[in-house]
C-alpha cells in the first residue's frame, strides 16, 4: 500500500482510495454561487483524492435536509454544508453526529450548537454589512435619503449579518429605510421587487438602493432602466459579492460601491476536511478576508479578478 509505482499514472489515488464527500449547496440562484460550486467542485475532483457526490437544493431548505439524510444513508466519509437558512438544523446534524460522520459547514452559518458541526469557512457578512454602511453614511449620511433594500433570502445567515451590519452602521444618520422586502439573492427577484419599489415611490422618491447581492442589484438595474431612470446618478446602488457582472456594472457607473464576498472556499474546505478525518485539531471558524471597491478601484482590478 505504501509503494507508489510512479509508472502507474501519477499520485491519483486508486478509487477505492478515495474519500467520499457529500455536498449539500444550496441551489444556483447567483453568479456568487457558481463561482462558490466550481471551486468546491474543482478542489474535491478525484485528482485531489475524492469522489464528490454534489445535490443543489434550488433554496429549499427541507430539500436540503433531505440530501443530507441521504448523504448519511448512503454512509459517506464527510458531509459538506452551505445551509440555506440558519434554523432547523438540529435534528439532522444530531443523526450525523450519531452515524459518527463529520459535518463541516462552507458559506453561510447556522443556529445549531458549534458541537454539532466540525468546523465553518466562510466570510464575516456582518462585517460586509458594517463596511457598506459605513460608505452609504460617510457618502450620503447628511442628505436627507431615502433608502430601499434588496434582501438576500429570509433566514440566511448572510441576509440576517448583512441587514443588521448596515443597520449599525447608518444609524444617526440622515439616510431612511423607506421599504425591506427579500428577492431571495436572484436576478429576477431583485427586478420584480424593485419595479414594486418604483410602482410605489416612483423613481424620484428614491434615492439609494442596498442589495444584499450582485444578481439583485442587477436585476434593479434593469427595473430603472425599464423606467426610464439612470442607475448609479438618479439612484444609488450598494451591493456585496463583487461577481463579474457586479464588477463591470461598477465600471460602467451603475453600481456605485461594492463590498466583496469571495466565493472560492474550495482549497480550504478540502484542507479542513482533510485534517477533521486525519484527526488533527482544526479550528470551530476560519474567515477568508473580503475588500471593498469603489468606481474607480473596480477599474484598476477588473482584468484580474478570478471570479
Ligand atoms: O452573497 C449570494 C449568494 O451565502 C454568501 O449567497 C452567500 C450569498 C451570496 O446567493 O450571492
Amino acid at each position: 500500500d505504501a509503494t507508489a509505482d510512479p509508472a502507474d499514472g501519477g499520485d491519483a489515488p486508486a478509487s477505492d482510495e478515495l474519500i467520499t464527500v457529500g455536498f449539500a449547496q444550496t441551489g444556483a440562484e447567483s453568479g456568487w454561487r457558481s463561482a462558490n460550486t466550481e471551486s468546491m467542485q474543482t478542489a474535491f475532483s478525484e485528482e485531489n483524492g475524492y469522489e464528490l457526490v454534489f445535490n443543489a437544493a434550488d433554496n429549499d431548505p427541507a430539500a436540503q435536509i433531505a440530501a443530507v439524510r441521504n448523504f448519511i444513508n448512503q454512509g459517506v466519509d464527510a458531509i459538506i454544508i452551505a445551509p440555506v437558512v440558519e434554523d432547523g438544523w438540529d435534528d439532522v446534524l444530531q443523526e450525523a453526529a450519531d452515524a459518527g460522520i463529520p459535518v463541516i459547514l462552507e458559506d453561510r452559518t447556522v443556529s445549531a450548537s458549534e458541537d454539532l458541526y466540525a468546523s465553518w469557512v466562510g466570510l464575516d457578512f456582518y462585517q460586509e454589512g458594517v463596511m457598506a454602511g459605513e460608505w452609504a453614511a460617510e457618502q450620503y449620511g447628511d442628505t436627507e435619503t431615502q433608502m430601499v433594500v434588496l434582501e438576500g433570502t429570509t433566514g440566511s445567515a448572510p441576509a440576517n449579518d448583512r441587514a443588521e451590519g448596515f443597520n449599525e452602521a447608518i444609524a444617526g444618520t440622515m439616510i431612511e429605510t423607506l421599504d425591506s422586502q427579500t428577492g431571495d439573492f436572484t436576478r429576477d427577484g431583485g427586478k420584480s421587487v424593485m419595479e414594486g419599489y418604483i410602482a410605489n415611490y416612483g423613481l424620484d422618491g428614491i434615492d439609494l438602493v442596498y442589495a444584499h447581492n450582485d444578481d439583485m442589484g442587477l436585476g434593479a438595474i434593469e427595473a430603472i432602466e425599464a423606467a426610464g431612470g439612470v442607475p448609479g446618478e438618479d439612484i444609488k446602488i450598494i451591493t456585496i459579492d463583487a461577481v463579474a457582472d457586479g464588477m463591470q456594472a461598477l465600471v460602467d457607473g451603475k453600481i456605485n460601491y461594492i463590498v466583496e464576498c469571495n466565493p472560492l472556499l474550495g482549497d480550504l474546505v478540502s484542507q479542513v476536511v482533510k485534517d477533521v478525518l486525519a484527526g488533527n485539531e482544526v479550528e470551530k471558524e476560519y474567515y477568508v478576508e473580503d475588500q471593498t471597491f469603489t468606481q474607480e478601484e473596480a477599474a484598476e482590478v477588473i482584468d484580474s479578478r478570478l471570479y
